[in-house]
Order: structure tokens, then C-alpha cells, then sequence
């Protein structure tokens, strides 16, 4: 095709389309295109409200507002938006806080906007000086920001405009994205290309993209992010990185987000000699012992000098003991004085530590999902107060599916930190589409009875359940230099579902995927519909296809992609998976109940007892918890076998349902997004069929009916 009818091709299926499709979308936009409302009438009514807008005061923070009120309404209502000092005619938005703004304090709403915290906001159709207007109010000016996005996020998704009454604030303290980007601008487990973080070119050259993220987080609520992976690179401290992190910092802070760092616990130490050892440190200090005072007073210079360089520092989220990362079990000491050191350091500041449950030195206990548990629960209510201990979803890694992690209700003294992944280690990287909202759900709703019914996970992590001092709530990043972010179109919408539900986790996966694509794909009432109904059983069929009725970590050795049942050797046995499925002629899973490793234990009543019984426990954790005969009898009424085999053929079916649903979307969304799904969904149904074949087969040779 030459390009002029490349060019009137894309015109003619813009006009084609009800919704607000451009051409040849790439997907750098993200959930923030504001392309043109289509809906003629709508257009005008839109028109008619948001005339003209009023932001009094000037900061960095209220000229993003300025430009995004501007970008967004432009481009929605294919208008040229004024903006004036005074409300002098109706379609006004008014956006101020009560101490910058003469307009909103005249309205009277101190009451309401005290209970709304530092980050929340009000938005509200009202009358002002007897005109018509849409007032956006807050205490600070990162509320009006969220607020702004809030308001654009109605817009865009067609939301009623009319009689706006909101009030909203975050559930959750502390809303992070987790990097885990190396020093060398790898990403460990990213799928989207390398990292965002140019470190070569930094502190000099600021790369657009820097911002462009930070706006998208803003428009999220996401507060914060770690830049630096987990297994941290201890240069990361050093002078040159701080100038570094510096100019990064500078870049987010008026868009609310604050930076925080991964730290090596061994960073007092000298380097280590051996290149690639996770061992040694920057300084050059003999022992970093956390209760050594030379190493207590070197966290407090690096404290210091941290702070001096960004004032407005997070903190630090370290991963000790676990993985060949050193810690303070290296002295003999326990998780919380390594935490209270460095806790100690950044309190002046206020700082916070992030310390990871991630851990599973097999001395503990021989059921890697007991290990965490058994190490940390000992150590309530010995952590400083700006600790958080930050654990996984799950008591394993990130599978498909676990159970729920059981430190989630048995740390009423320690902030307990839930970290979820949105990058798709172990869900078919950035080439399966699998919206991992309805997973979340699932944890977040999970009721661990920890205080009798109502105890859920989301109210343990937003504090309510043990009146935690500070709340937190961390998703391991999907994004890199890809020019759609996130590798696969749709993984973006697993980037915006976790933002949104950090604000807000009684929000339904149903509802943000609908907004997601109203903002991403089409505005299209039966189009949305199509797409929803693919994203909401996406999870499930993954899962299907991959680890069924609790089947876990039967994965590629080292990559975790496609599937290896068979991988038996290993440096360690619980990187294998035989050591989880353990079939064998009488059956498959892992005896977690009290007949064998007593995992369940680890439960408060009844959880326990109904995970504990072959009969009671839901079948969807079946293997985990069970070893389970062959021929045993499932609700169905087939056997084990039968089902395990269903279960393989229906997550294939969804995806050849997903191709099927995908193509009568042709002409109805973006072309290149068109293609670009397309392609992904042809290898997810050979990957699918590749994990099932090979699960099948391996799984035969044990098999008995
Ligand atoms: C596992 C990843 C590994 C991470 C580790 C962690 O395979 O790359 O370093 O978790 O969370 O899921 O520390």
C-alpha cells in the first residue's frame, strides 16, 4: 500500500468508527490518548461544561495541571481551552486548594476536605459567583492533579458529567511500582525491552520518557517508585549515582512520585573481589553486621548524604537472606535488627524500610511455602516503626495461582506490605494476554479470618484490620524502552488495573477494564463489551493451561516460560518441579495438610480445617495443599485425570475463543493494535498448546484410573 492510501485508509476507518480510534497506534499513549469524542451531542454538552478553567497559584505541579486540563480537553473536545483569573462565565473549572485559592475557600467545604488527607480530592458541579462550574478541590496540590486525572478519566470514558459529587481518597499510604532493573539497563523479568533509566547519559540528558511516565503514574496515583532491582547493585549509593538519581527525582516530584532505592545489604563492605558476587558492598568496612556501631553510623552518613541530594527521598526496600543476597542472618542476627538499622538511619528524614519476606533458606523447614511465615511471624512487633515487611501475594512466587501468603493476618504489629507482580514472570511474559485484575481480586478479597469473618487481605493491607500506622502496596513493573511500555498492548492494562486498585481496591476488575478500554481501545459500547469479556476469563484460562487445580512452579528451569514437569536437577531441589508436583503412580501434589507438611497450620480457623480436608479444600488448591489420587472423584464426577486433562483443553479453547472474539474486532480498533494482539494471540495458542501437550504427556507416564 502506498502511503496516501495508508493515510486515506486510516481517515476512513476514524470515520468509520464510533469510538475514538487514531491510526496506526504504536501504543505509547497509554490510557491517556484523549482522542476526539465521536458522539456529536455529547460533544457539545461537553463543550458547554468545560469552557474555560481557573487554576490560581503557580508551581510545577499546578503548570502540569494547567497542561494536562489543556492537552486533555483539546483533544477530547477538539477545542482550544482558554484559561482565565476569574470565573466570569458558566463551562468554568475551577481547580485550587483552600489556600491558594480565594474561589474555593468562599465555597465552605473545609469540613468535607479535611477528611480527605494530603492526596485526596473533591470534584464537584457547583454554582460559583452565580455561574456554572466544575470545581476541583484539594488540601495540597497533588490532589488537584489526581483530581485533574480523575476528571479527564470521566471525560474520556463517557462517564455523566452532570451533578458531580466525588470524593475520593487513596485506601492505601504508600502505592509503589517495583523496578527490577539492573545497573546495566537489563531488566530481570521484564518483557518489554531494556530499562527506562539511561543511567550512561544521566544526570546530563533527561529523557522525555522520564516524564511520560511519571504522568502516567500521576494519573494512576502511584506515589512512588523503586527504581533499582531487588538484587540490588550496591554502586546504586555511590556519589555519581546520587547526582543521577538527582536529576530522576526531580523529573517525579511534582508529579507526586517519590523515588526509593533497593539497597545491598552488604554496602558498608568493601567490593567484593569476585566479579558477579552478590557479597560485596561500596564502603570499606570489615563486617556490615547491623549491630556493629561503625556499620550503624555508616547507614546514617548514607542516610545523610542521600538526603542532602533528595530531600524528598522514600526510602529503602531490601531483600536479605534470600537468593545469595547477604543480610543480617550473615552475623547471626535476625530480620529486624538488619531492618532497624537502616530504619534507624532514615527515620530523621522519614524514610521508611521495605524489608522483603521473600525468603526460603531451606533449614527452616523442608516446605519452601512454610519458610517465610516460620522466620518473620516470631518477629512481630520488633520492628521500628517505619518498617514495613513487604510480602508476596503467595507463600511460593508469583504463580498462576497460590493461596494466599498466610503472613497476611498474623503480623497485627508489623505494616505488612503486599507486593503483587504486574510483570508476567510466570503467566506468559508479554505475549499472553492475561489481565491479572480478577487475580488480585482474588487476594485482596481473600478472608484470612485472622480477626473472625471480614478479615481480608485488602483490609490487613490498607490497615483497618490491625490499625497499622502506615499502609502500603507495592506491583513489580511491566514497563521498559518498548514503544507501547509494556511489551504486549493489553499488559498495559495490567500497569493501570494495579495503580487503580491501589488507590482504590474496592474497585471491580470489571469496572477498570472497562475504563481502560474506553481510554485505550474504543469507546464502543459493544466493542468494550467484546474486550471485557475476553480480559475477565483470560486469567483463568492461563491458568488453565498452565498449572491447574493447584499445580504450581512446573515451569522452565531459570526462565519460566513455557513448561518443564520433568526438571528434576537443580543446585536446589525447590527450584525443581518434581520437588512441587511430586507425582508418582498413587497421584499428584504436594501434602501440605496436616498428613504432610502441615502448611495449613500456618492458617487461622476455618481456612485451616477447609484447606486441611481432601473434601472441603476449593479445587482450585487442590494439588497444593493435597496429594491426590489419580481415580479420586472431583465435583464433576470425573477423576482427577479427567479433569487435570479438561482443564488443559478448556484454557486452549479460550484462547482460540480469544482469537475468534479478537477478529470480529477488525476495522473496529486501531490497525496496528489490531495486528499487534493478533500476532500475540497466534503464540499464546502454540504456547498454550505446547504446555499441555507436555504437561499431558509427562503427567501420563504416571497416571492410573
Ligand atoms: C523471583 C524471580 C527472581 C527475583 C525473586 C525476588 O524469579 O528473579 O529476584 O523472585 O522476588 O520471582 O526476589
Amino acid at each position: 500500500m502506498n502511503s496516501t492510501s495508508h493515510i486515506l485508509l486510516c481517515i476512513a476507518s476514524v470515520f468509520l468508527l464510533t469510538g475514538s480510534v487514531a491510526c496506526a497506534d504504536d501504543g505509547s499513549g497509554l490510557w491517556l490518548k484523549y482522542h476526539r469524542i465521536a458522539d456529536e451531542a455529547r460533544l457539545r454538552t461537553c463543550r458547554q461544561s468545560f469552557s474555560t478553567a481557573v487554576v490560581q497559584g503557580d508551581s510545577a505541579t499546578l503548570r502540569i495541571v494547567r497542561e494536562e486540563i489543556k492537552r486533555g480537553l483539546d483533544g477530547l473536545l477538539d477545542a482550544n481551552l482558554s484559561f482565565g483569573e476569574a470565573i466570569r462565565q458558566d463551562g468554568t473549572i475551577i481547580v485550587g486548594t483552600v489556600q491558594t485559592s480565594a474561589p474555593i475557600r468562599s465555597l465552605g467545604w473545609d469540613t468535607d476536605l479535611e477528611k480527605l488527607g494530603p492526596e485526596g480530592f473533591l470534584i464537584r458541579s457547583s454554582q460559583v459567583n452565580g455561574h456554572r462550574a466544575t470545581v476541583i478541590a484539594a488540601n495540597e496540590e497533588i490532589g488537584l492533579l489526581y483530581g485533574t486525572f480523575d476528571l479527564l478519566r470521566r471525560v474520556q470514558t463517557q462517564a455523566a458529567l452532570d451533578k458531580l459529587n466525588v470524593t475520593s481518597h487513596p485506601r492505601i499510604q504508600y502505592r509503589l511500582l517495583n523496578h527490577w532493573d539492573n545497573m546495566d539497563g537489563s531488566i530481570e523479568r521484564g518483557y518489554a525491552g531494556r530499562s527506562l533509566w539511561q543511567w550512561d547519559a544521566l544526570p546530563a540528558r533527561i529523557d522525555p520518557r522520564y516524564r511520560d511516565y511519571a504522568r502516567a503514574n500521576a494519573s494512576l496515583g502511584i506515589n512512588g517508585t523503586v527504581v533499582n532491582s531487588v538484587n540490588a547493585n550496591p554502586i546504586i549509593l555511590q556519589p555519581a549515582y546520587l547526582e543521577k538519581l538527582r536529576a530522576l527525582a526531580e523529573v517525579f516530584r511534582p508529579y507526586g512520585l517519590k523515588l526509593f532505592l533497593s539497597i545491598r545489604f552488604s554496602s558498608p563492605l568493601r567490593p567484593a573481589r569476585q566479579a558477579g558476587s552478590r557479597r560485596g558492598g561500596i564502603g570499606n568496612l570489615e563486617t556490615a553486621d547491623p549491630l556493629d556501631p561503625e556499620v550503624r553510623q555508616w547507614w546514617k552518613d548514607k542516610a545523610k548524604e542521600i538526603y542532602e541530594v533528595i530531600p524528598d527521598f522514600g526510602g529503602f526496600l531490601v531483600k536479605a537472606n534470600s537468593e545469595g543476597m547477604p543480610g543480617p542472618q550473615d552475623y547471626g542476627r535476625h530480620h529486624a535488627d538488619g531492618a532497624n538499622v537502616l530504619a534507624e538511619a532514615l527515620a530523621p528524614y522519614g524514610g521508611i524500610v521495605m524489608w522483603r519476606a521473600f525468603v526460603y533458606d531451606a533449614k527452616t523447614d523442608p516446605d519452601r511455602a512454610k519458610r517465610a511465615y516460620k522466620e518473620f511471624v516470631p518477629l512481630d512487633g520488633v520492628f521500628a516503626p517505619n518498617v514495613f515487611v513487604q510480602a508476596k501475594n503467595g507463600p511460593i512466587d508469583f504463580q498462576p495461582r497460590e493461596p494466599v501468603h498466610p503472613l497476611f493476618g498474623a503480623m497485627p504489629k508489623t505494616p505488612l506490605m503486599l507486593e503483587l507482580q504486574i510483570t508476567q514472570e510466570y503467566l506468559g511474559h508479554s505475549k499472553h494476554l492475561v489481565y491479572l485484575a480478577p487475580m488480585w481480586k482474588e487476594y485482596l478479597d481473600f478472608d484470612t479470618h485472622a480477626e473472625g469473618p471480614g478479615s481480608s487481605v485488602a483490609k490487613v493491607t490498607d490497615g483497618s484490620l490491625h490499625d497499622y500506622a502506615m499502609t502500603g502496596i507495592a506491583g513489580v513493573a511491566n514497563t521498559g524502552s518498548d514503544a507501547n511500555w509494556c511489551g504486549h498492548l493489553f499488559a498495559q492494562a495490567n500497569w493501570y488495573a494495579f495503580g487503580r486498585l491501589a488507590w482504590d481496591h474496592q474497585l471491580s476488575a470489571e469496572t477498570i477494564a472497562d475504563e481502560w478500554i474506553r481510554m485505550t481501545l474504543s469507546r464502543d459500547e459493544q466493542a468494550g463489551q467484546t474486550v471485557r469479556l475476553m480480559m475477565m476469563g483470560s486469567w483463568e484460562a492461563c491458568i488453565s493451561y498452565m498449572t491447574p487445580l493447584g499445580l504450581h512452579h512446573i515451569m522452565q528451569a531459570g526462565f519460566h516460560y513455557g513448561p518443564q514437569p520433568s526438571y528434576a536437577r537443580a543446585p536446589r531441589e525447590d527450584w525443581t518441579s518434581v520437588y512441587y508436583h511430586r507425582a508418582d503412580s498413587n497421584g499428584v501434589g504436594f501434602d501440605r495438610s496436616s498428613t504432610g507438611s502441615n502448611a495449613t497450620s500456618q492458617y487461622f480457623s476455618p481456612v485451616r480445617e477447609r484447606f486441611d480436608d481432601v473434601a472441603t479444600c476449593p479445587e482450585k488448591y487442590l494439588l497444593w495443599f493435597h496429594h491426590v489420587p489419580w481415580d479420586h472423584k472431583m465435583a464433576s464426577g470425573r477423576t482427577l485425570w479427567q479433569e487435570i486433562r479438561r482443564h488443559y483443553d478448556a484454557g486452549i479453547e479460550y484462547v482460540k475463543q480469544m482469537q475468534e472474539t479478537w477478529e470480529t474486532l477488525k476495522g473496529r480498533v486501531d490497525p496496528e493494535i489490531f495486528s499487534h494482539v493478533q500476532t500475540k494471540l497466534e503464540t499464546q495458542l502454540q504456547d498454550a498448546t505446547l504446555w499441555r501437550d507436555t504437561c499431558l504427556a509427562y503427567f501420563q507416564t504416571f497416571a492410573q484410573e
